[in-house]
């Protein structure tokens, strides 16, 4: 029996309902990608959180396909006998055939299916497919490298099972494959060659030669449609492996990635325009009580100044409450990601900090992989001194309560010079003489094993970021993601990022950048450029970001000295606002969740599969293109407690006087109704039909 299966996004704080009536019939779903229930990047987060949604569309007939690694398993998947028979039917034959697949529940939001892989098992076959990529492909993969070698082995695999899915289904079935990222992407092209009946989606999340590209000193954006691809992926080493990208690319019946500038570079390097944008959602939380997250804000701040306090221990020669916390968070892509813009604009700041005699302080943190043996002695010494102290201080209060309170129990005062004795002072002598210190806080808090050539160091080796006292910028790396359980700070990232002020990611290269929707999400304010995907969506979205705190930089049509002094002026401007104006812009910033909520980006990915069901199965499915002249994007309109005077929109962040400065109570609730209530005037909504114009992609080129 066919099951009638449709999807009813429903209203979210203005953004418009969405109801497409599209029957799925039997068809059934395989998500497949490298990064299932395997955390590497960023495609993890997209899987992972948009499990949810797509499980409540397609229940029992998703299944997401992913490599088998044992420590993941392990502490993330409930191994289950297949549920759906015919699937059942097929690992086993995979299983008697020499494979090792694996089905069971990935216990994350949703629940779904997973089918994991283990390619090692397989490896046995390595050379055999290799051919047969070679025979029908003409792609030859060199065999020392590993990880064209996994995508090989992946392909063939995900191939087979869909192949035998197929073969194990009484009648004749309607598969859809989406492949996610060149990792898993011969999959797909094996499925068009071997003419298996799936309907297939590529997305790709950034193309492998711009990656390179943009890494190297190339301007990347002025030539995209002057390189000679095979030449530059030659000269790259990459050549194997941006063949399996743009075979996948080219075979599938629909073609997306995630933002609009990765379309235009997909279209000149892949040599196919996509057929459709589907940009990075996430799983927005709600609180019950409306401020809430600004409590977290305050409750992590709270132990990231913990941390500083050890870390800076006899140097804490600056007001920890007029101390902000900034940070950059990622892949260690020095200039990809931003960071050497970053560092830059921070020499920069703490010159104007310094001539301007502010009184603020700004720790920047560098949260960013690197190659490491472990923390080092002087950054772990400084959180035991800081607990030497704290302890100190506790034992010396317990004595002084205890002498309080037996003189009180005899009815008298107590005489306050008697309170302390000669070995409370001598305890506590000893505490602050620990607190003595011949160097300056350490930049970095591990033992780096590239110390010499790491770009970050040897870009603060040049611009003199020292800790010294003098300086107002005080940066901090640490080369390794964050965890609950680290000795040194015990945060995880989430809590970690409430507790900052301001998310800095000043990428080149980014084709969306999960990292500013998360602080977002979480009500932090961050700096993206129109370079990445996130900022043009966000520019795009919103009549003024700033005002929002999406502070969104120009590297687009500026040079480098130009964007760095951007970033600087956005910086020292974010400096110069009050507590009170920056808990203002927390709450705006809070109010865009529902726009990065998969809930509403999830249509994107709705649409891909209803237009490739429709190109591969013409027969059963019925895809009505999108109207393009109709359909408008939404735009939240500038908060209605900005002025909408030009002569102020250089401060649409909010500013307050300084008599106000520090007067963190005023009336939260009052200035939020009143622009939750300008985001629901009437709006040009983007049509029922469909995704907003700026995400279809009229005239695509996608093949049958
Ligand atoms: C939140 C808390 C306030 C606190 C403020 C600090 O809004 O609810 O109680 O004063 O954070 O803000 P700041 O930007 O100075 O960290
Ligand atoms: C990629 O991961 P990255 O950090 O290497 O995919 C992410 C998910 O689509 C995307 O957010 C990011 O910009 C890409 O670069």
């Amino acid at each position: 029996m066919p099951l009638a299966r449709s999807l009813s996004i429903t209203s979210l704080s203005g953004l418009e309902e969405w109801d497409e009536e599209f029957d799925l019939e039997d068809a059934v779903l395989f998500e497949i990608a490298w990064e299932v229930a395997n955390k590497v990047g960023g495609i993890y987060t997209v899987i992972q959180t948009k499990a949810r949604l797509t499980a409540e569309e397609w229940g029992e007939n998703y299944f997401l396909v992913g490599p088998y690694v044992e420590s993941n398993v392990r502490t993330q998947v409930e191994l289950i006998e297949p549920t759906n028979p015919a699937l059942k039917r097929a690992i086993d034959k995979m299983n008697s055939s020499g494979c090792k697949v694996y089905f069971g529940r990935w216990l994350i939001e949703g629940s779904p299916y997973v089918v994991l892989i283990d390619v090692a098992f397989t490896a046995w076959n390595l050379d055999k497919w290799k051919k047969e990529l070679w025979d029908n492909f003409s792609i030859g993969v060199p065999w020392f490298d590993r990880e064209a070698n996994d995508a090989v082995l992946f392909g063939f695999l995900t191939a087979w099972l869909l192949g035998e899915y197929a073969a194990q289904c009484e009648e004749p079935p309607h598969i859809l494959a989406h492949f996610h990222e060149w990792l898993a992407g011969l999959g797909l092209a094996l499925c068009r060659q071997r003419q298996l009946p799936v309907a297939t989606i590529f997305t790709t999340h950034a193309t492998l030669l711009g990656r390179y590209l943009c890494a190297g000193s190339v301007d990347f954006y002025n030539n995209l449609a002057d390189f000679n691809v095979d030449k530059e992926a030659g000269d790259r080493q990459i050549y194997h492996r941006y063949c399996l990208e743009r075979t996948a690319a080219r075979c599938a019946h629909v073609f997306t990635t995630v933002s609009q500038i990765t379309a235009v570079e997909a279209e000149h390097l892949l040599k196919r325009k996509p057929d459709i944008i589907t940009p990075n959602g996430l799983n927005v939380k709600k609180f019950s009580a409306m401020h809430e997250f600004q409590n977290l804000h305050a409750q992590s701040k709270n132990r990231i100044q913990e941390f500083i306090r050890g870390h800076f221990y006899g140097h804490l020669d600056f007001n920890l409450d007029k101390c902000l916390f900034l940070f950059i968070a990622g892949r260690y892509e020095f200039s990809n990601k931003g960071a050497d813009i970053f560092l830059e604009a921070l020499a920069r700041l703490n010159y104007l900090l310094r001539v301007n005699h502010s009184d603020v302080t700004v720790v920047a943190f560098f949260i960013m992989p690197a190659r490491t043996n472990n923390f080092n002695v002087e950054t772990l010494k400084g959180q035991a001194v800081r607990k030497q102290l704290w302890d100190t201080a506790q034992t010396v209060k317990e004595r002084f309560g205890k002498k309080l309170y037996e003189s009180l129990l005899v009815g008298q005062l107590p005489d306050v010079s008697k309170m302390l004795d000669k070995d409370d002072f001598t305890m506590m002598k000893r505490a602050i003489f620990a607190t003595q210190r011949q160097c300056q806080p350490p930049i970095c808090t591990h033992n780096m094993l590239e110390d010499s050539n790491d770009p970050i160091l040897t870009c603060i080796r040049r611009i003199g970021l020292f800790n010294s006292s003098a300086d107002r910028v005080k940066v901090i790396f640490h080369p390794e993601f964050l965890s609950s359980t680290s000795p040194l700070l015990p945060m995880d990232y989430e809590e970690f990022v409430r507790g900052c002020h301001l998310g800095v990611f000043p990428s080149y290269y980014e084709p969306w950048g999960y990292t500013p929707a998360e602080c977002t999400v979480m009500g932090i304010p961050s700096i993206s450029t129109n370079l990445s995907g996130f900022g043009c969506f966000m520019e795009e979205h919103i009549a003024d970001p700033s005002a929002y705190g999406i502070y969104i930089l120009d590297r687009r049509y500026r040079g480098v000295d130009e964007s760095c002094n951007q970033l600087t002026s956005y910086l020292f401007q974010f400096c110069q606002q009050s507590r009170r104006a920056r808990i203002i812009q927390r709450n705006r910033t809070e109010r865009l969740s529902d726009l990065l909520d998969w809930r509403y980006l999830g249509r994107y990915y709705i649409s891909a599969r209803h237009m490739a069901l429709a190109k591969a199965f013409p027969d059963t499915y019925f895809y009505q293109p999108h109207d393009s002249e109709t359909a408008q994007g939404f735009r939240y309109p500038r908060p209605a407690s900005v002025p909408p005077s030009p002569s102020l929109s250089r401060h649409s962040s909010p500013r307050q006087s300084e008599a106000e400065e520090d007067d963190d109570r005023y009336d939260e609730d009052a200035e939020a109704e009143k622009d939750r209530l300008n985001i629901r005037q009437p709006l040009t909504l983007p049509s029922k039909k469909g995704p907003a114009l700026p995400y279809t992609l009229p005239g695509a080129n996608g093949e049958k």
